[in-house]
């Protein structure tokens, strides 16, 4: 059975591959999310991609993700990451598995990266490895859908 995997970008992942690709690298958005799709396509994902500079969007999308069918949720939700309580309560509220995931290591950045307000909330990290970052989300949010699903059968 498909697995319906929404990956989730937050504030300013849109201007990746177009700035600061020292750090972020230089793949494009577009580029990624496309990557991902194919790598859903190999695995029996069904990959959708959103990306947002809005709080209240990421958050909405959550939202939606409790009733549309989505199975799991790959979410890099950038700056939010250290700073809104109300995407950690919407990550708690949306009732599927939700996968973090960093493009750069933010633990090997500066002190106001250190915390991330969503990890306790989360089923698993991923980071610090550039796009890899979210190949190996995707492949663990597809897992943990396949596990939960043969322990309901
Ligand atoms: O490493 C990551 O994926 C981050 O989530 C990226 C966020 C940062 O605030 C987190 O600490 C770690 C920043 C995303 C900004 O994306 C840009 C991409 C290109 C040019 C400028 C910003």
């Amino acid at each position: 059975m498909t697995v319906r995997v929404l990956v989730l970008h937050g504030p300013n992942l849109n201007l990746l591959g177009v700035r600061e690709p020292n750090i972020y690298g230089s793949m494009t958005l577009a580029e990624i999310d496309a990557s991902l799709v194919a790598q859903g396509a190999e695995i029996g994902a069904e990959v959708s991609a959103l990306q947002s500079n809005h709080e209240g969007v990421l958050i909405d999308a959550l939202h939606s993700a409790r009733l549309d069918g989505t199975d799991a949720v790959v979410f890099n939700a950038a700056g939010y990451t250290h700073t809104s309580v109300a995407i950690r309560d919407a990550v708690v509220a949306c009732g599927v598995p939700v996968v973090e995931v960093h493009l750069s290591n933010p633990a090997a950045r500066e002190d106001f990266r250190q915390t991330s307000l969503l990890s306790p909330v989360v089923h698993g990290i991923v980071s610090g490895l550039g796009p890899d970052s979210y190949r190996l989300g995707l492949e663990a949010a597809v897992a943990l859908v396949r596990r939960d699903r043969a322990e309901t059968e």
